[in-house]
């Protein structure tokens, strides 16, 4: 898989975009291994947490490949929006945390690429953009759906409107970013959280994933009673019974089993 790598170090895996020449822009080829990447990494349930970051210094993804999009007719448009939406559907649906890494440009489908992931963490050079309205399209990776559910509606709208990029301190304000570091504090900052999260329970921290994505489909009494199902199925874990076996027996270093 060569557009693509897949590492794993402990229970975090890494997938990294990697067309660095290219800024990392989402060609068919590029799709095609990151569903692969994908599929694996949610076989894998070994794996606690998930991190996405681009290849190289400059850039997270630049976007859908704008060369391999321009003659495309309204069929084939379609079929290559519904495509990279199902792949984004797909991570935004892993059965653990995932955290964009972004180190770099994020604009387009690399911004939506983001979107579809939990958390963001930014570099400092890290620029945001939905600049697809002056290419003469709309966000086609779910930027329309997933931007406002993020920054909230104005946010959306005047990024999606204007075609203005943001810098990541801007980014930060919003709320489209968690955290902005310096270049070389990326991947430590990163991983450190994705580590902080992988000592925890893995099953209640992938329900605590479902009860927040699916509730926020709902209103409010659905989403409480999302809630209640997904918080009284950890019970039938071991997990549960450790980790309250801990807390009761004073005991700090734990080791979840994930079962
Ligand atoms: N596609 C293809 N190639 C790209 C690319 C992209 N998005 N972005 C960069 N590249 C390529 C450049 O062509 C160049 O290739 P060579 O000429 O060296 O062969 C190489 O990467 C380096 O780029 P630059 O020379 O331009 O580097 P600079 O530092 O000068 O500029 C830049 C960096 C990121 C500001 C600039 O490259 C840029 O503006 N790139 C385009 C960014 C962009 O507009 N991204 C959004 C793409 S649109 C839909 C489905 C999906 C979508 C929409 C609709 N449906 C089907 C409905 C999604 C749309 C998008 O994502």
């Amino acid at each position: 898989m060569e557009n693509v790598l897949l590492e794993k170090q402990g229970h975090v895996s890494i997938i990294t975009i990697n067309r660095p020449k290219a800024l990392n822009a989402l060609a068919t080829e590029v799709l095609k291994d990151l569903e692969a990447v994908v599929k694996t990494v949610e076989a894998d349930k070994d794996t606690y947490v998930a991190v996405i970051t681009g290849a190289g210094d400059k850039s997270f993804v630049a976007g859908a490949d704008i060369v391999e999009m321009k003659d495309k007719d309204v069929a084939q448009a379609k079929e290559y929006s519904a495509y990279g939406n199902q792949i984004f559907r797909a991570i935004e649906q892993l059965h653990c945390p995932v955290i964009a890494a972004v180190n770099g440009f994020a604009l387009g489908g690399g911004c939506e690429l983001s979107l579809s992931c939990d958390i963001r963490i930014a570099s400092e050079n890290a620029v945001f953009g939905q600049p697809e309205v002056g290419l003469g399209i709309t966000p086609g990776f779910g930027g329309t759906q997933r931007l406002a559910r993020t920054v909230g509606v104005g946010f959306a709208k005047e990024m999606i409107y204007t075609a203005r990029n943001i810098k990541a301190d801007k980014a930060l304000a919003i709320g489209l970013v968690n955290k902005v570091v310096p270049q070389e504090e990326l991947m430590p900052t990163v991983l450190k959280m994705a580590n902080g999260i992988a000592k925890n329970a893995p099953i209640a921290v992938a329900q605590s994933k479902k009860a927040i994505n699916n509730g926020l489909q709902l209103d409010i009494d659905g989403g409480v009673a999302e809630e209640v199902k997904d918080f009284a199925e950890c019970f039938n874990t071991e997990d549960q019974k450790y980790g309250m076996e801990c807390f009761v027996n004073r005991v700090k270093e734990k080791e979840f089993k994930n079962k």
